[in-house]
């Protein structure tokens, strides 16, 4: 299946005809990999920039972590956060997507440049969103959520994960349709880690051709999640440490690619990056 980009995109990505790499640029004290690494300003410019100089096509800034148990930020600190980084790196020519599930946070980033609004909750947090992104007529991501991150680990009972999840995504991209949001406007992310045991995203993975029948682009988030680590733990159970999930990243990244996944978003660059490539010269040998 050829790749098709989400409209409303830099040219630089829409030329691209491999999936594309999110570089992830957490301005918190607390995600889950890479908390506090770049909580102020000038860290996580000079981290953006990294990620963009070794190829990332995109960067997904957040400022309010996601990672399990964790508990909200006010709305201005996340804003205050985020928006003076999102500022620079447009100024140097970076496409940005914020990663926010607040409308108001959003807006304010899309007028900072950003080009892509990632809400992890498909709208479903901030009842503004999905018309706030109709207006401001750029390409939104929605994921599969069930409740906010500091009880979603009591949300893990599916009878079947992948019919759930797509019947979940196809009614987030109805409701988007119906706020206004134009359907080449919109991507859909299965939320791998969210309200999902090991064994759900694994179903999940597997099932991205069935989930790519939605007829929408798809993002992949498996970055250093624990079900990664609980992949590759040690004979003793211990699950492999978060800073040795790189590979593994890179594994998820080229497989998905392979399997058809618009983009991956992930906190190391170069290994994926070369993981996407590999999977597109993979593909692109089908000679029927
Ligand atoms: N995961 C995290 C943050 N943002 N956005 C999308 N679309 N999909 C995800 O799975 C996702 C996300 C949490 O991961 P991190 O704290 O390691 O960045």
């Amino acid at each position: 299946m050829p790749l098709v980009h989400p409209t409303g995109l830099p040219d630089a990505i829409v030329n691209l005809d491999r999936c594309i790499v999110v570089g992830v640029v957490n301005v918190t004290p607390d995600s889950f990999s890479d908390g506090g690494q770049f909580l102020d300003t000038a860290s996580a410019v000079a981290q953006g920039r990294v990620l963009a100089a070794q190829g990332a096509d995109l960067l997904d800034v957040g400022g309010e972590s996601t990672r399990p148990g964790a508990s909200r930020v006010s709305e201005a600190e996340e804003a205050a956060r985020v928006l003076p980084v999102i500022d620079e790196l447009t100024q140097a020519g970076i496409p940005i997507s914020i990663d926010t599930m607040r409308a108001s946070v959003a807006r304010q980033a899309v007028i900072a440049g950003a080009c892509v609004v990632n809400d992890v909750s498909g709208g479903l947090a901030d009842g503004d969103m999905l018309p706030t992104v109709a207006e401001l007529e750029v390409p939104v991501v929605l994921m599969h959520w069930r409740s906010h991150s500091a009880d979603m680990d009591k949300f893990t009972h599916y009878d079947n994960v992948v019919a759930e999840v797509i019947a979940h995504l196809s009614d987030r991209a109805e409701a988007a349709m119906a706020a206004g949001i134009d359907s080449t406007k919109i991507i859909v992310d299965p939320g791998l880690g969210f309200a999902k045991l090991p064994e759900h995203n694994w179903a999940l993975l597997h099932a991205l051709p069935n989930i790519a029948k939605l007829g929408f682009p798809i993002l992949i988030a498996a970055s250093r999640k624990r079900f990664l680590g609980a992949a590759l733990a040690s004979e003793s159970g211990e699950p492999r440490a978060i800073e040795d999930r790189g590979a593994a990243t890179d594994a998820v990244s080229a497989l998905a690619a392979l399997a058809g996944a618009w983009g991956v978003r992930v906190h190391e660059v170069p290994g994926t990056l070369d993981a996407v490539r590999v999977a597109q010269a993979w593909k692109a040998s089908d000679v029927g």
